[in-house]
């Protein structure tokens, strides 16, 4: 049984507890301690807190998204032996307190980047856009940018961080992720932790930055670099899905019991490295949902899902990708899907 579940930023999110525990189906919370730096180790007084406000709204907080990994171990520095003891002590904390999977992801510098966040669709809804001729003019050494997934560098940290990665290649980024990952797995064999890499979003590179969670051979590759079942993925359809080549219920099919989590989002791919963020539902977009969520039906997924970006819609304001509208429209469309497969299947 898939479990569904909804992204919360924490206090300061505008869509409350209160109001994600309404969405029928909602088994749980998927948050961070947003205001910890990364490299820093999470107090556990933090994680309990957090825990409990969760659970006090009739959630379960399983699921951590993200721990953020230090840009000093992707870049393979001196000092990147620290940040992973570090890492490796919030893991500890977090399996104590109940928390099953941790997604992350390996990008350099910058998570997830569109050239548009509020582009308005012939509906009147508002969705995030990314145009390849667009996202090339964009320098964000230069033009006030900075998107929600974001850390926020002030120009000459950002400088500072890029002239340092003039030397990384797309090989150095897999040694070093091999190196952080044979420390990381063994801590997470021994306390019962399933890592969960992002791919990157979108899957080709951006600002001359290395990125390499882009496809089936690179995935593969990924999960050979460590063998072990909790070295495994987010599988996340909007993000691979905007390369056409990748097809996302093959690779559900392929990856099976090494994918423990799952980000269910339809894109429509509008051109050549060029998409908007369509609503869930299948005919809106170029993905198959009814096909992804069959496929993990198929391979037995228990692991968690949840809706990824929504549109913004319905007047609503707040952070670009994460309203509650859409994504709540999302969760119930995956929902029925669901139910629909499952009893399609018991009826055989
Ligand atoms: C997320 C990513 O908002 C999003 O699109 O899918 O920002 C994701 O949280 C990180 O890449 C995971 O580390
Ligand atoms: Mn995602």
């Amino acid at each position: 049984m898939m479990k569904m579940t909804f992204r919360w930023y924490g206090d300061h999110d505008p869509v409350t507890l209160d109001k994600i525990r309404q969405i029928p189906g909602m088994y749980g919370i998927v948050s961070s301690l947003h205001d910890i730096p990364a490299g820093e180790v999470w107090p556990e007084e933090r994680i309990i807190e957090h825990k409990n406000k969760i659970e006090a709204a009739g959630l379960t907080f399983e699921v951590v998204e993200s721990v953020p990994v230090h840009e000093s171990i992707k870049i393979g520095a001196p000092d990147r032996d620290q940040y992973i003891d570090n890492y490796c002590t919030t893991l500890r904390r977090l399996a104590k307190n109940g928390v099953k999977v941790v997604c992350y992801n390996f990008m350099p510098v910058f998570d997830w980047m569109r050239s548009e966040l509020n582009h308005k669709l012939p509906d009147g809804s508002e969705a995030l856009i990314y145009v390849d001729e667009i996202a090339k003019t964009m320098n964000p050494l230069v033009a006030d940018i900075s998107l929600p997934a974001w850390e926020n560098y002030d120009k000459d940290e950002l400088k500072a961080l890029l002239t340092k990665y003039q030397s990384v290649t797309e090989e150095d980024l897999w040694n070093n992720l091999k190196y952080f990952l044979e420390k990381v797995i063994k801590v997470c064999d021994e306390v019962k932790i399933k890592m969960a890499i992002h791919p990157d979003d979108p899957p080709w590179s951006i600002f001359g930055l290395p990125r390499i969670i882009v496809d089936e051979t690179n995935l593969d590759r990924f999960l050979n670099l460590v063998p072990s079942v909790n070295n495994g993925l987010t599988l996340c359809s909007g993000s691979l899905g905007v390369n056409p080549k990748n097809n996302i219920p093959e690779m559900i099919r392929r990856y099976g019991d090494r994918i423990h989590f799952m980000h269910a989002r339809n894109i429509k791919i509008t051109g050549e490295r060029c998409f908007e963020e369509a609503a869930h539902k299948s005919e809106c977009g170029s993905l198959d949902m009814y096909e992804i969520i069959r496929a993990l039906y198929d391979v037995g997924f228990d692991g968690y899902i949840r809706p990824d970006h929504g549109r913004m819609i319905w007047g609503e304001t707040g952070q670009a990708g994460y309203g509650l509208f859409d994504r709540a429209l999302g969760a119930t469309y995956l929902n029925g899907l669901y139910e629909a497969v499952v009893k399609n299947n018991s009826e055989k």
